[in-house]
């Protein structure tokens, strides 16, 4: 890995990956080998990536899957990584975005989705038919549908006029509470087994406590969560390679919580 402030290039997990193609060229054709469970053969993929932000998600999944990646970023420069994607992806500048193949993509969960569905059929998502399913694709959406929506929100309406008290306007505990209350029933937000639901869920999550955005010591499900799925080789992986430094050019935490109030009753978007 080169250092600082320059352009990096990391082809990752690519013996993997041509082990993987080569066992798929075999299948006669693509569709042949989705009905048999192995899945279509992964176009290339380059990840514009952010350090420490959403296009953690996809170099996790990644990761997961064993799947072979470039991952494009300054390292230590969030403003040269994000020059990077402007440059490949002007319109809609954001991270994650994704070239895969030749098309560019962006939303994170909907790259996660189309990787697991087209290339890594019966892996981290439960059966359609099961039980869990409803659960696992309806926190796919929370995390950036309600979750991350509300959280950030919150944190512009606070650091624009910090409230003196809980009130409805800044109520993110509402959005948490509803994940900490499934994880009292649940080990994972997919049901059974860790799924992408825990990939999608981490971000909104970790930035809930990190930023001081809810109190984290409200929601001991979410943080025993936390420890379980950041402790997964995989991850750990990611870290190293997508967040080598630590976290960077972190936003300001939101000061201490207004004394707690009654609870306000829930998300008023
Ligand atoms: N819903 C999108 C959100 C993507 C997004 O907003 N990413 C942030 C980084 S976490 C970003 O690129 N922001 C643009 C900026 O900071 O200028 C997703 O899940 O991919």
């Amino acid at each position: 890995m080169t250092r600082q402030g320059t352009h990096m290039t990391i082809e990752l997990n690519r013996r993997a990956g041509l082990a993987a193609l080569a066992s798929l060229a075999a299948a006669p054709v693509a569709a042949a080998a989705a009905t048999q469970g192995k899945g279509s053969p992964l176009p290339p993929i380059s990840i514009y990536h952010l350090e420490g932000r959403r296009s953690e998600r996809v170099v996790w999944l990644m990761e997961e899957l064993g799947f072979p990646y470039k991952l494009e970023f300054k390292r230590g420069d969030l403003m040269g990584s994000m020059a990077l994607i402007k440059a490949f992806s002007p319109i809609v500048p954001m991270a994650p975005t994704v070239k895969y193949g030749d098309q560019v993509l962006v939303e994170s969960g909907a790259i996660m989705e189309l990787i697991l569905n087209r290339h890594a059929p019966g892996k981290l998502q439960p059966d359609l038919g099961s039980a869990d399913y409803p659960h696992y694709l309806m926190w796919m959406h929370y995390a950036e549908g309600s979750l991350a929506a509300k959280l950030f929100s919150d944190y512009r309406a606070w650091m624009q006029q910090p409230p003196k008290e809980r009130s409805r306007l800044v109520d993110s505990e509402a959005v948490v509470e509803f994940a900490e209350e499934f994880l009292k029933a649940h080990e994972w937000f997919g049901g059974a087994a860790f799924s992408a639901a825990d990939i999608m869920m981490l971000f909104p999550l970790r930035v809930a406590t990190e930023l001081n955005i809810v109190d984290a010591v409200q929601f001991p499900k979410v943080a025993a969560w936390k420890a379980r799925v950041e402790a997964r080789p995989a991850y750990q992986r990611m870290l190293a390679k997508a967040r080598p430094d630590g976290m960077i050019g972190m936003l300001r935490a939101l000061p201490q919580h207004a004394p707690s109030g009654p609870r306000s009753p829930g998300p008023t978007r």
